[in-house]
């Protein structure tokens, strides 16, 4: 069987970067969505917003997509950023330092990263799973691997930023890469169907 297209529903390069990492042994020809393709994030939950963005893109392409919506809830701000951890501020740099301007009251500093995949083929959901890591933000950013907010994320019992770790490391213990863990199963069967 040829390679199956699959559109990474995603301007975001940092989560381009890791699915195509994540992708590798799969057989998928990855595509990247059209350029200046915008889509309003309308959802309340990280899975709404998912399946806004895959079923969207899968509509623009004809092709099945990939869409990953995620985010960092504080819990000391009542789980802001959260689902507009991407609207918080326009720039990472500027992100991190308004999160940490608004967490420096606070002395609990307790923050869970989430990440909702969804895959779908014009306007039908073929798969969703979600996946979390929780951990804390730091007082300042530590670490130069990543993106977004990687470097002011310590994951919980690592003392460890997400931005001080190699990929691989990330990957196993990362919210996208435990959602991705869930993912496997199901992309495995999807590709056993395609097949027949
Ligand atoms: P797309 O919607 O086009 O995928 P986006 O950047 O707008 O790109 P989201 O709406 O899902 O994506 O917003 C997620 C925000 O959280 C965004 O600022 C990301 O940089 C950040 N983020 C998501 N995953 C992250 C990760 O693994 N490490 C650090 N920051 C992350």
């Amino acid at each position: 069987m040829d390679n199956v297209p699959l559109v990474i529903a995603s301007g975001n390069k940092g989560k381009i970067g890791e699915f195509k990492k994540l992708l590798d042994d799969f057989p998928f020809e990855l595509l990247t969505q059209p350029v200046g393709f915008e889509i309003e994030e309308t959802g309340n939950t990280f899975m709404e917003n998912a399946r806004i963005k895959a079923i969207a893109v899968s509509q623009a392409t004809g092709k099945l997509s990939l869409a990953d919506d995620s985010g960092l809830s504080v819990e000391a701000l009542g789980g802001a950023p959260g689902i507009y951890s991407s609207r918080y501020a326009s720039s990472d740099k500027q992100r991190i330092e308004k999160l940490l301007a608004d967490l420096k009251p606070f002395s609990n500093r307790k923050a869970k990263f989430e990440c909702a995949l969804c895959i779908a083929s014009g306007e039908k959901v073929l798969i969703e799973v979600s996946g979390f890591c929780e951990g804390l933000i730091t007082f300042f950013p530590k670490g130069e691997n990543g993106f977004g907010y990687d470097p002011i994320f310590e994951v919980s019992g690592l003392g460890e930023t997400y931005a001080e770790m190699d990929h691989q490391k990330k990957k196993h213990i990362g919210h996208r890469g435990n959602a991705f863990k869930l993912l496997i199963p199901e992309l495995n069967q999807l590709l056993g169907s395609m097949k027949k």
